[in-house]
């Protein structure tokens, strides 16, 4: 089987045509006016709230630093429970803040949190949950919730990948006290880079803007030490454009999933996470596969070797676990991390973006199924 001509990534950013986005850009430079809470940011921000349906967001430079200052807005302190499987940045916001994170395992069919494994972490010095939404599919909501409130512990989500995900039919970030989403350039929708919390407490409003704006009150007043994670009109400017397409990436995220399934159920070695619950509408932002070596005849990272041969750059995410990363390696893990462990090690994220063909996606299919043979 012939390699791709050119390389197959494991994502590209969809972007609005060249000629629309200089269009918009006309009015930024018109308003000579860059960043620091400008109209575009502004109009954006109205946008997402209408979206959303709530008035408590706040925009930032990035999703990490989102985190970060949600984590120091909301005066976590202690322990957090958290995932070791998930992006370096969760745990990255912890540490920024001092906490010291307590790693819990997963669930084998989500990869997210297992509620059932929360509650013998928790000591005296535990003050909250940050569980994230991983590849997209909602956590355990109502357990999570449950040991939240019976714990007194705060629930914070990383939702990095769950924009337009709705569950009871609405967005997912009506769940817990706050939810950081990630506008990366890699993700299903963005703005180049950009985050964007979304939190219940509409006090934390301006504690939000003063932490991003370097604790300024007003011209004279600084009333904490913030930092500079402000979003600019730029990345807003695409934000905005990009809420247009929604609809339209996730129908055709969807379409590619569904190629991956259908064609992959019957090949041995490969497993896809059961579809998610009826009452979730989902945003097909990943596909992620799992490889058992043994039935699959090559190891996970094996094959992520050979696909290279055919021109075709998947992703391990997420591998390491964070546990096992030199810079969290002095994380004393109390309870074992099996199921974490294994899907970390048979993990493998296939390509998928607006405009990989569909022939392409049969393609990749092909090769794999071909490899398994082989
Ligand atoms: N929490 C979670 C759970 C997260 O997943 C993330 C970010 C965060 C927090 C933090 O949010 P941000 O601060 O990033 O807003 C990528 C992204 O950089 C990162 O945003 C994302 N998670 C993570 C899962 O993936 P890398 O190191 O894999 O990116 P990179 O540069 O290797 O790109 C991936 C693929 O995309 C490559 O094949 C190249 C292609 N690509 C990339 C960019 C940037 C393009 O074709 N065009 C592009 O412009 O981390």
């Amino acid at each position: 089987m012939e390699k791709f001509e050119k390389p197959i990534l494991v994502t590209r950013p969809f972007m609005p045509t060249y000629e629309a986005f200089c269009e918009g850009l006309k009015e930024i430079w018109d308003n000579q006016w860059l960043t620091n809470n400008g109209p575009v940011l502004q109009r954006y921000r109205s946008e997402l709230k209408n979206y959303l349906e709530t008035n408590n967001i706040g925009l930032f430079a990035n999703g990490t630093l989102a985190l970060q200052i949600g984590l120091q807005g909301l005066c976590i302190r202690g322990e957090v429970i958290t995932t070791p499987f998930t992006f370096v940045a969760t745990t990255h916001a912890l540490y920024w803040n001092q906490i010291r994170p307590v790693f819990c395992d997963i669930e084998p069919d989500t990869f997210n949190l297992d509620p059932a494994k929360i509650e013998e972490l928790i000591t005296p010095w535990t003050t909250a949950i940050l569980a994230v939404h991983v590849f997209g599919r909602p956590c355990k909501l109502n357990a999570l919730a449950d040991i939240a409130r019976r714990h007194n512990l705060t629930l914070i989500y990383d939702a990095a990948h769950a924009f337009g995900v709705r569950v009871n039919e609405k967005s997912i970030c009506h769940y817990g006290d706050l939810s950081m989403f990630s506008f990366h350039a890699t993700k299903l929708y963005h703005s180049i880079e950009g985050g964007m919390l979304v939190f219940k407490d509409p006090g934390l409003q301006n504690i939000f803007s003063y932490l991003k704006n370097f604790g300024f009150k007003n011209e004279t007043e600084v009333v904490m030490p913030g930092t500079n994670a402000k979003m600019n009109e730029l990345q807003a400017l695409m934000g905005s454009m990009m809420l247009n397409y929604m609809d339209m990436l996730i129908e055709k995220k969807k379409r590619i999933y569904e190629i991956y399934q259908e064609r992959l159920c019957d090949v041995v070695g490969i497993s896809f996470s059961p579809d998610p619950e009826r009452n979730v509408d989902y945003n097909y932002a990943y596909v992620p596969a799992l490889i058992n070596e043994h039935e699959f005849g090559m190891s996970r990272n094996e094959l992520h070797e050979k696909l290279k041969e055919y021109n075709i750059f998947s992703r391990r995410y997420f591998y390491p676990l964070l546990n096992d990363l030199s810079c969290y390696q002095s994380v004393a893990v109390s309870k074992p991390l099996t199921v974490a462990k294994k899907v970390s090690e048979q993990i493998i994220t296939l390509p998928t973006y607006a405009d990989l063909s569909e022939d392409d996606v049969h393609k990749i299919c092909d090769i794999l199924s071909k490899i398994r043979t082989h």
